[in-house]
């Protein structure tokens, strides 16, 4: 043990930095497309992916289900004590972020620091290792994207948190919020997430939905007034989920949000973290919640991940399709790039990926795959007609009586009066299939 109470030895020895060997190789625990310093456009890989590691699967999450043990074990889940517990777990996970060579990582309270038996407690065992954070990102360079207050495992919260019927419950969830908000910003996090894990209802029989929405927008504000008071500049995001834990969770999905943030004059302040899983569970494509948070100057953060199509439940998957990634990074292009968010990985290895190694091989799966699908999005973008095809579709509102409609000075006679001046229009093809055509061109 050193003096900060941790060791100085590797929990991964066996794994050293992992590096980018390029398409041809044939070792596992290299990047084939993954090289962050190569340009793409006018940014590096490392500067448009911004590629984070969830705490809580890597390093917290054992695998256990509702119908089993886990199957992993953590060399620092071993100490009797929750804070020496805590304090080996952060040596791991810098070890892990250095060697898998992700700039960012991404908390919530309770990850990194076990709750104590009071809220004074509670708050100092955060500080203590927030303390020792600060250290280890100032040593290794590894940023903190963004924190987090869980704020749905602990009993207290099973009615929700913010949209508790019991005011007790809301004053808990804003110590808890309050003192992830101080943690983020002392290690300088560059965005703040809120997920409603049981910002919800079980059944709407017992729900006075308005008044627990009202509630929610209440909390949000007070939070995004003291993360500014305190000097918090960076973004606060929603993270939508259409249910799980909760039947139906609030933040629904990308469209739900964002009228809720306007709604609860939060528009401002608010982004969205959009993640792929979720969007699944809602019933749309990754793409469309992308889509609809990029369209409405949303699109804040993304939690990289992929769910399963045959069910119903958050998956959490390491990303691997390829296909879904390159939609995805069209999207993050054409906006212009995340940042001040990035790419977390809100992804958890399967049950039965019992070794330590399964845990590298997953990142660099995921990152190897968005990698890729930064690499042909670019690709289809700057050197085919893909986007020129898209406007083509539109061309009848750039000039004339269609442009007029657009800006609004046309009225329903006028439509009435053009239609029977200009008779039927003539069947213009969608070509979704040139389209998909096109994108698998580009797959080399
Ligand atoms: C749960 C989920 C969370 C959030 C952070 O489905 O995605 O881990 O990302 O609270
Ligand atoms: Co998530």
């Amino acid at each position: 043990m050193t003096s900060k109470g941790v060791t100085t030895s590797e929990f991964f020895p066996e794994i050293g930095k992992i590096n980018y060997e390029g398409p041809d190789t044939d070792h596992v625990f290299a990047f084939r497309y993954y090289d962050e310093h190569r340009m793409v456009g006018n940014k590096t890989m490392k500067d448009h992916l911004r590629f984070a590691i969830a705490y809580w699967h890597s390093f917290c999450n054992t695998g256990s289900d509702p119908f089993g043990a886990g199957t992993r074990e953590f060399p620092w889940d071993k100490y009797s004590d929750p804070m020496d517990n805590a304090k080996y777990k952060l040596e791991g996970a810098f070890e892990f972020f250095t060697k898998i060579g992700a700039p960012y990582y991404c908390f919530h309270d309770r990850d990194i620091a076990p709750e104590g038996n009071s809220v004074a407690q509670s708050e100092k065992n955060l500080q203590e290792i927030v303390a020792m954070a600060k250290e280890y990102q100032k040593t290794t360079g590894v940023k903190l994207l963004w924190g987090t207050a869980n704020l749905f495992s602990h009993p207290r919260y099973m009615n929700g948190a913010s949209t508790n019927p019991d005011f007790q419950v809301v004053c808990h969830a804003g110590a808890q919020v309050k003192a992830a908000l101080e943690a983020t910003v002392e290690l300088g996090g560059e965005n703040y997430v809120f997920w409603g894990g049981r910002e919800g209802y079980a059944s709407l029989i017992n729900t006075n939905m308005k008044r627990e929405l009202n509630h929610m927008g209440q909390f949000l504000r007070m939070a995004r007034d003291y993360g500014r008071k305190i000097g918090f500049k960076g973004v606060y995001l929603i993270e939508p989920k259409p249910a799980e834990p909760s039947k139906h969770q609030y933040d629904f999905d990308s469209a739900t949000v964002i009228g809720f943030l306007r709604d609860q004059g939060l528009a401002d302040d608010f982004k969205l973290n959009v993640e792929q899983n979720h969007a699944i569970l809602a019933g749309h494509t990754f793409a469309h919640d992308l889509q609809a948070a990029a369209d409405a100057g949303m699109l804040g953060s993304i939690d990289a991940n992929m769910g399963d199509v045959q069910n119903g439940w958050d998956t959490d998957y390491f990303p691997s399709d390829l296909y879904d990634c390159i939609h995805a990074m069209m999207i993050v292009l054409q906006q212009g790039g995340l940042a001040p968010g990035g790419l977390n990985f809100d992804a958890k290895v399967r049950r039965t990926s019992s070794d330590a190694e399964d845990m590298f091989i997953a990142h660099i799966l995921g990152m190897d795959t968005f990698a890729r699908g930064l690499l042909i999005a670019q690709n289809i973008i700057e050197n085919s007609n893909f986007l020129q095809m898209k406007e083509n579709r539109y061309s009848s509102f750039d000039s004339g009586e269609g442009a007029a409609f657009e800006n609004g000075s046309l009225t329903m006679e006028d439509l009435k009066n053009l239609a029977e001046k200009n008779g039927e229009p003539k069947k213009t093809s969608g070509k979704i299939e040139l389209y998909e055509m096109l994108i698998n061109n580009y797959i080399r």
